[in-house]
Formats: structure tokens, sequence, C-alpha cells
């Protein structure tokens, strides 16, 4: 039966109070339970107590489906039904996914199981799911109308194969998918190797993109976009409420990223430079891999990096694409860069005493002034560091590799504490004379051209 300690995990983050993981009362009495959390904070896994062993993933603002060994197969019950997602502090998205959350539950297995996989459908209309790169009977794909009849409002069907390579998969609806993924239907689908000792890490994190496109104040995705998204997240959440991932110094580190969204993420890492060690597609072999420091993730693909955490600090990890750490508000604000809005300044404060232009000087401002804004969202460029605002939103979220940290601890360790003389710094003494295009210094290349030969 399934362990409540499993099911419950420990919460991460600053003041980050665990909201109770729930067995939702089930009717149907020869399932696995239906186990069901509000909480959208980090929950670690310990490591199964039934089954064979494997060292759990942490899914970033998620959790892991607990499960139940029945005989040699490995039992869960997947529940598609409409849930509130709490993004960040102070915005709400009423979105469909699976057993209480979107994104849904990590599935987690090991090689060379036989897994049942219970899928309830409580959504208003039908669903299917498409256990994305998987190696199975093709009547077990969960492509509706063409594996098998989608599962009607209502009912559960049952999804039963065996698990024949290790590595990192996704799942997601391919039933009405323009809805049911752009309402924030997906999960990951971890198979752990058979052998414990094969590429073993410290700390393994996991999370999904997934995009959205909800209006500043609005609960509700709208599913028709096709490319101008406003919310990007990882796992459902944004910055700056996005967990840290926190790794002790000298720890082995993987991150697997899967992306569900319409176009691709680069991710970049700062302070480190690491290597693929994974894809959708399986391991990729040590001869194989090359080093990075952004990793380009297409679209419907998964990749795993690793590093060996020796680099104590801070480090930014985000998407890569500007728009990408913003949220939603105020993408079609016009470029005002340099313009003089003096005169309009005036002749607004006559209507509107509080009125403050906005953007001329770059729109750093908006990071840092608390203007009003709807009830429902959140500002576009936000949260604050140690020394000032990080003007981000979106996907963004710091790696945080500390000394000392125990193996299993994953809270918060607060801001790093650059040690002396190694913190930028401003300048004081004289500066040198500024060298311009004039200077006959920088006029390297004599006047009339050169002559060759
Ligand atoms: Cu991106």
């Amino acid at each position: 039966m399934m362990n409540r300690r499993q099911l419950l995990g420990a919460g991460i983050g600053a003041g980050a109070t665990l909201a109770s993981a729930a067995m939702a009362q089930t009717r149907f009495r020869d399932l696995p339970e239906a186990a069901s959390t509000e909480s959208p904070y980090t929950q670690v896994p310990e490591r199964p107590g039934v089954g064979p062993d494997y060292n759990p993933v942490v899914t970033l603002n998620g959790w892991s489906l607990p499960f139940r060994m029945n005989g040699n197969v490995k039992e869960f019950h997947l529940v598609a039904e409409p849930v509130e997602r709490i993004m960040a502090d102070g915005m709400i998205a009423r979105l469909w996914g699976y057993n209480g959350q979107s994104t849904g539950p990590t599935i987690e297995a090991v090689e060379g199981e036989r897994v049942r996989i219970y899928v309830t459908n409580r959504l208003p209309e039908h669903t299917s799911v498409h256990w994305h790169g998987l190696i199975l009977p093709s009547g077990m794909d969960g492509v509706g109308g063409l594996s098998h009849p989608g599962i009607p409002p209502g009912k559960t069907f049952v999804y039963e194969f065996d698990l024949t390579k290790s590595g990192t998969f996704m799942y997601h609806p391919h039933a009405d998918e323009m809805v049911q993924m752009a309402m924030g239907m997906m999960g990951l689908f971890i198979v752990h190797p058979r052998d414990p000792e094969f590429m073993p890490v410290d700390r393994d994190f996991a999370f999904l993109l997934a995009a959205y496109d909800i209006d500043p104040g609005t609960y509700i995705p709208r599913v028709a976009e096709m490319t101008d998204f406003n919310l990007w997240t990882f796992n459902s959440r944004i910055f700056p409420d996005i967990d840290p991932l926190v790794a002790a110094k000298g720890d082995r580190v993987r991150v697997r990223v899967g992306n569900l969204t319409m176009t691709n993420h680069p991710v970049h890492m700062h302070g480190y430079d690491f290597e693929v060690t994974c894809t959708d597609g399986g391991w990729v072999r040590p001869e194989a891999r090359w080093p990075e420091v952004t990793i380009d993730i297409p679209v419907g693909a998964m990749r795993a990096y690793e590093f060996d955490a020796v680099h104590e600090g801070d480090w930014a990890l985000h998407c890569h694409k500007s728009h990408h750490t913003m949220n939603a508000m105020g993408h079609e604000l016009p470029t005002v860069i340099g313009a003089d809005k003096r005169r309009l300044t005036e002749m607004v404060r006559r209507q509107q005493p509080g009125y403050m232009p906005m953007g001329t000087a770059g729109m750093a401002d908006m990071g840092e002034m608390s203007m009003e804004i709807p009830e429902n969202t959140i500002p576009m460029m936000t949260g604050w560091g140690p020394h000032g605002p990080l003007e981000m939103g979106g996907m963004f979220t710091v790696m945080k590799v500390r000394e000392g940290i125990e193996a299993g601890d994953y809270s918060d360790p607060g801001w790093y504490e650059n040690p002396p003389g190694t913190q930028a710094y401003e300048w004081t003494g004289e500066l040198p004379d500024h060298a311009s295009n004039t200077s006959p210094k920088t006029l390297l290349t004599p006047r009339g051209g050169v002559r060759l030969g």
C-alpha cells in the first residue's frame, strides 16, 4: 500500500508551508487510491520502500505520484481533472491537470518493471494519455482514435506495459491536444536504470517547460493561441516563485528538462559548463557528448544535463529568450527609449496626479516600482535579490551551490555571500580619457585606405 511519507515528502523554500497531500476518496474499490495534492511547492520523495530501489528525482515545484505493488506490477492512478495552480503568490490559474495539480505528478519506475496505470477522466470531454518516448505496444500508445477510443468523461481506462529501457519521458493527452495541453495537461515519466550504479548522481532535478496565455486579471488560458503566449513557466510556476535548485558543493547533479510548449527554449545556466547526458531517445554515450552552457530544448523533446557542482554561488538558470523571463504584463508596450515625455506627463498629471511616465531610459524602472496592476497577475519584471531588483519573470530560477549541505536537504539556503574581493565594485578613482573614433590612437587604418602588397 501507499506510504504516506513517500506521498508527503518534504517542502522546500523559505516560508514554504506544505499543504497537506490528501488521499482523495475514490469510489473504485479495486483501484489504487488516487493521491492528490494542493501544494505547488517542491515535494522531495523518499526512496521507495517497496519494489526495486532507485534514487528518486526531485520535481521542481512538483511531486511524484505514489504507487502500490500488485504482485510484480507497479500500479498508479492518474486522474485527469480541472485544477487550480498557484503560479506565483498573487496569481492563480484555472487549468486542467492530473491529481490536483498542473503540471501533473511525476511517475517514477524502474527499467524492467511492468506498470499498470489507471487513468480516470474527470474532465468534461474525452481524453487519452500518450507516453512520450516509451517503447510499448501500439495499443497502449494513447493516441485517441488511433491506439484506442478516447476515454469518455467519468470513465477509467487501464494502460499496462513493460518498461524496456531507462530514461526521461513525458506524458500528455493525445486527444483535443490543442485545448488539453494549452490547459496544462502534462507530466514527467522517469524510468530509472535497473543497475543503481549506472550513471549515478547525488541530485536529480526534473521539470517541464509549459506556456500559457492568460490575460492579466483573468484565470483561464486562451486555448486557441498558437504563438503569442504570455506566461512562460517551469512546471507551471513563474519567477519569483519557482523554487531554487539546491546542491552541496561536490555533488554530481543532473537536471532534466522537457519542453511541451509551442516553441524552443534555450535553457542557460550560469557558472558551469556541462554536458547533455540524456534525451527522450535515451542516454548519450560519453564519447558522443560535448560541452555546453546553453541547451536548446526543441518542442516535444527532453534534454538532461549533468555537472559536478564545484563552484559555490547563486547561479541563474533561465530560458535565454528574454521575453520568456518576463511575466504577462505589457508585452504590447511601445518602445519609448529616448522619447521626451515631460510635456505629456504634465498634461496627464492634470487629470491623474500620480501618473508616472515609464520606459524613456529603458524599462528597468518597472522592476522597482509598485504599480497598480489588475487582480490575479504579477508584474512583468519583478523579484528582489540581495543586491537589488532582479527584473525577471517567467522561466527564471537559481541554482544554489553551497558547502556543507546535507544529502537530501533541498531547503533554500538563502542568498550567497560573495567572499571579500570576489564581487564587482564601483570604481572611485580617476578615469582615463575616453578613447573614441576621433582619437588618432583609434585610427588604425590610415585615411585613404590600406595599400596591399
Ligand atoms: Cu524560452
